[in-house]
Parts: structure tokens; sequence; C-alpha cells
């Protein structure tokens, strides 16, 4: 992916990269510890010993070299005499503010421009490879949906769910998983992204699974919510909102489609049904390297979607002491809809 750092190039003299992400995804180094320079006399990449051997086998057109921290900006300071470089993009949100001190320090005299967003939007369109990773991962988080329906039962507590979810994902060929999995239930369905607790599954209980894994440094992300034992009325007629929400939402999303349009359109069908003010957050996310990435399907992003762009689409009513339901797809934005990487995984409502 080194060619679309390219457009880059044109308008600073260099690209420091400090995220695991981007020097993954810019280098192919999945250590995710040092950093990255690329500058048109050269693509440079420092790490520590403990990377030295990983990097020089997979940054395969980079300039290894070994260094403590201590001597980073020493050593970047030579390249930038060396390349005549006054103006370097850096990945100003993925910085604290002392290493950013440090870094200023360390080069003084060139000028530091923020540009993660810059940065981060070449990774908005997914290669082919990327499509089999991504693909992949989700498949791994439905196998480990299809696999839980066995486990849940009265008793089991929401801790077991989490644990039992990322025992299977991990069987199934993932590294880890990509974010903290959400299993709650009841009334703690009511919390978006609640933490699971001890609490043991009761019959009539919601049950909401929010998780995914990583595979080959990709992302998966899913949801769904079932019952355990027969679901009542309201419970019946909150589903069914969220699912015809869900499904307009899919409905809606292709390229051409401004993202805000894409929220607006699942939107819509909660806020008619009478429950708008239960449903708070943006209808979804890319998806990739990192969990949460460009573009946001959220009332405030007027990118257009493009073929191969990975967003997910979840939306969700929560109502607070009752309890809430989340359903969420990852998609592959394509011309014509999108291609539903979770497919496979019914959204019937599961009374278990
Ligand atoms: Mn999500």
């Amino acid at each position: 992916m080194l060619e679309r750092i390219g457009v880059l190039l044109k308008e600073y003299d260099a690209v420091l990269l400090t995220s695991p992400y981007n020097m993954r995804y810019f280098s192919g180094f999945s250590g995710g510890e040092g950093c990255v320079v690329i500058c048109r006399g050269g693509n440079y990449l420092f790490t520590d010993s403990r990377y030295t051997e990983i990097a020089e086998k997979e940054a395969k057109n980079f300039k290894v070299t070994e260094c403590s921290p201590s001597k980073l900006y020493a050593l970047i300071s030579e390249i930038v005499k060396k390349n005549d470089i006054r103006t370097m993009a850096f990945e100003d949100n993925f910085m604290s503010y002392a290493e950013y001190s440090e870094m200023s320090n360390g080069l003084c005299g060139v000028s530091l421009c923020g540009a993660s967003n810059k940065i981060n939007a070449l990774r908005i369109i997914k290669s082919e490879d990327e499509l089999k990773k991504l693909r992949r991962a989700e498949e791994i988080g439905v196998l480990a949906f299809e696999n839980i329906l066995k486990y849940i039962k009265e008793g089991v507590t929401e801790r077991d769910i989490a644990a039992e979810l990322e025992y299977s994902m991990r069987k199934n060929g993932a590294d880890g998983i990509s974010f903290e999995t959400i299993s709650i239930s009841g009334k703690n369905t009511s919390f978006p992204h609640g933490k699971p607790t001890g609490k043991k599954l009761e019959n009539g209980d919601f049950i909401t699974m929010d998780f995914g894994c990583i595979y080959d440094g990709y992302c998966s992300d899913m949801t769904r919510t079932v019952v355990l034992g027969k679901a009542s009325e309201r419970q019946k007629k909150i589903y069914g909102v969220v699912l015809d929400a869900q499904l307009r939402g899919l409905e809606a999303i292709r390229a051409g489609v401004v993202c805000s349009d894409a929220d607006l359109a699942a939107r819509n069908v909660i806020k008619e049904a009478g429950f708008g003010e239960f449903f708070g957050h943006s209808l979804g996310h890319g998806v990739g390297l990192q969990i949460h990435e460009m573009p946001n399907l959220s009332p405030k992003c007027g990118i257009r979607l493009e073929e191969n762009m990975i967003v997910t689409c979840e939306p969700g009513i929560y109502i607070p002491d009752f309890g809430g339901v989340r359903i969420e797809d990852m998609v592959c934005v394509k011309k014509d809809g999108v291609e539903n990487f979770s497919a496979r995984c019914t959204k019937e409502l599961i009374e278990i």
C-alpha cells in the first residue's frame, strides 16, 4: 500500500508514521513499536531490538534501523538533513502531548503538520487482499455466534458469555479480539456499551452480544440480540423496529450515497415508530485495521460512499430500566448495494 502515500508526498516533503495501523498499512511491519519515515529519497523504519528481525522480514521496501527511543530523533534528523526535508506530515490524532513535545524538540527547524485525517483517508477503500481478511474475520465472528447459541442458558453469567465468544474466535483462527466484548442481559441491555458482569441469565432476558476479532491484522464487528425463553410483546415490538431500521439502513448503503443519508434512512424508521429518543448513536462506522475508522455513518458525515469501503450497520433502541436491542452487520459497499459479510447469520428474533 506504499504507493498510496505518493499523493501526500506532493504536499509534504516527508510523512512520519507512528501508529501501528499506519506503520503496518504502508510498510507491512506488524510489530507496532517504532516509527516510519517516508520521503522521496527513501523509506525508513526505526524499531528496537525486540522487532528488528520481524521488521526486516515484513518491511521489504524499507531501510530498517535498530535504535532505542532516545536516539530516534537524532537519526531522523540525519534523514531530514540528507533529503532537505522542510515539511513533515505526522499523525496528530495518535500522539500524546509529551510525545509531541519530544518530537518537536528533536526535529526543530522542520515544519510539523498534523495530517491524521489525510493519512487515514488513504486506507478508506479496501484492496481485494484486505477484503479477504475482513471477510474471514467476520466469518470467525459468525462461527462464534452460532456456537454461543448452544451455550446460552439460565444461570450462565454475562462474563461466561464473553469468555466463550472470545475462546471460540481464538479457536477459529483469530489473533485476538478487536474490542472489549459486550455481552449483557436483562435490564443491562439498555446500556449501549455495557460491560459484562457476573449477572446470571434469567428467563425472559434480552441478551445483547457485540463482539469481533482480529484476523491477520483486520477487525470484525457484529451484534446480535436474542431472548432467553419466550419474548414478550414489548420485546418483539422493539426488536421488530430495530430490525426494520437495520434492513432499511442496509438498503440505503451503496456507492454514491452520502453517509449521513444512510444514517437518516435507518433513523427515520425508529423515529416514525416513536422510539427516536432511544437511538442516540450513529448508524455505523468504517472498519479495517482499526475497529473504528473512516467513514462514519453518522448524521454529520458528508463523505460519499465508494465501492469497497467497509461499514457497519447497527441501529439500536435502548430503553432505560427496561432493556435494549442492537443488530449489527459488517458490509462492503458495492455499486448497487452491499456485500454483507454477516449474511449467513440470521436476524430473525431468536428465542432460546
Ligand atoms: Mn460496531
